[in-house]
């Protein structure tokens, strides 16, 4: 297989990228990436060099650059995306062009050059807030952020070219994803990395919100499965089955690094905030997937992982992060 894998230089996109090297070690992967703040090569260093792996860096709304690359190979894998709810709601405009027109541009590419498959990953944020019970793949999407919005409409475009075209496209859609190389802007990486710096940790609300967590190669692993035995046309729920409040996953990640409660700091709550996410995944555990990694302990591992690697998220918060992190939590404390 010959893949255009976007987004690679991302936090989930390159656990992928390794994992298909390792699984797969005959395909051949391209990684395109604009390299936004989010984007850092430093995830990616350790296969750099295997030939069977080439970097470009771009534009996944630039046709021309997504149809020279699309040609050399017969399956898109979309991770690409403006990605954290908070910044789509500071600043909506890059959510609606990267993630609705940047998906139209790569079907485009992969509708011109008869790509045998197109997985577009996406978000349990789609279908918004449940108070009880778990969302189905025919659950209505009632996404609250301009981000979910984005990405919902990501969604309808990718099921509509296939109904209207034929095309062989598949979604995925997955629960809060956590591990090594995530930006710390998400909750666990940002609070991980605060506590290590004795910061105050910005709670939002009551703290009562409940996500839940699957360990970012439990995600890999789903999104193999889609795409090796997915049917075109079809979505697949992905969770992890480990439902926390935030302010349980807090407590977790304190008493790990051996740091007091009185970080925490309530603060303002986010505008729209979901209150719970729960899915339904018996479609894709019907093919087969079964998430493997244990809440507690890769929660534990992904503490240590960043103690472990200051130099990697040191670089992150002392460069443009500052300037987001101010506007973000202005006025909130
Ligand atoms: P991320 O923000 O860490 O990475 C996004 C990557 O996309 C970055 O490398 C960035 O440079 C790149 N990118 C952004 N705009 C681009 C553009 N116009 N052209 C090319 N590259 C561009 O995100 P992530 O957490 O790894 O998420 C990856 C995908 O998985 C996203 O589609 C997201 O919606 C989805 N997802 C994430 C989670 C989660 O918990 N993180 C859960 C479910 C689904
Ligand atoms: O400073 C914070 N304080 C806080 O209480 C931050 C950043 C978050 N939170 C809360 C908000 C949420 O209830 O923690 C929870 C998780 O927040 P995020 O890490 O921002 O994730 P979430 O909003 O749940 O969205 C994530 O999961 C689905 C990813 O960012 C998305 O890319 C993915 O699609």
């Amino acid at each position: 297989m010959r893949l255009l894998i976007t987004g690679g230089a991302g936090f989930i996109g390159s656990h992928f990228i390794r994992y298909l090297l390792q699984a797969y070690p005959k395909y051949r992967i391209v990684n395109l990436d604009k390299l936004t703040y989010a984007g850092n090569l430093d995830n990616l260093r350790d296969v750099e060099e295997n030939p069977h792996y080439r970097f470009a860096q771009g534009d996944i709304c630039d046709p021309v650059m997504v149809n020279t690359l699309a040609q050399e190979v017969d399956v898109i894998v979309n991770f690409a995306a403006e990605t954290h709810v908070d910044r789509s709601i500071l600043e909506p405009g890059g959510f609606i062009r990267t993630d609705v027109h940047g998906t139209y541009i790569l079907m485009e590419a992969a509708r011109r050059f008869n790509h045998r498959r197109y997985l577009q990953i996406s978000t349990d944020e789609v279908y918004g807030s449940i108070q009880t019970g778990a969302f189905t793949e025919d659950s209505p999407l009632q996404p609250n952020s301009p981000y979910a919005a984005s990405k919902a409409a990501g969604d309808l475009l990718v099921l509509s070219y296939t109904r209207t075209y034929g095309f062989p496209a598949i979604l995925t859609r997955c629960s809060n994803n956590f591990g090594p190389n995530q930006y710390p802007e998400k909750i666990i990486p940002l609070f991980v990395t605060h506590a290590l710096e004795d910061q105050p940790l910005p709670l939002y609300g009551d703290g009562r919100n409940v996500r839940d967590w699957i360990y970012v190669l439990d995600h890999c692993a789903a999104i193999d499965i889609a795409l090796h035995h997915g049917k075109t046309g079809e979505v697949y729920n992905i969770g992890g089955g480990n439902e926390r409040t935030n302010i349980e996953l807090t407590h977790l990640i304190l008493n790990e690094l051996d740091k007091p409660a009185s970080l925490i700091r309530s603060v303002t709550d986010r505008p729209g905030h979901d209150r719970r996410y729960a899915l339904s995944d018996q479609k894709i555990r019907a093919l087969g997937y079964r998430p493997r990694h244990p809440f507690e302990e890769t929660l534990r591992e992904t503490v240590r992982w960043y103690r472990d690697n200051p130099a990697w998220w040191q670089k992150i918060k002392s460069g443009t992060f500052r300037h987001y992190y101010d506007q973000q939590y202005a006025g909130r404390w």
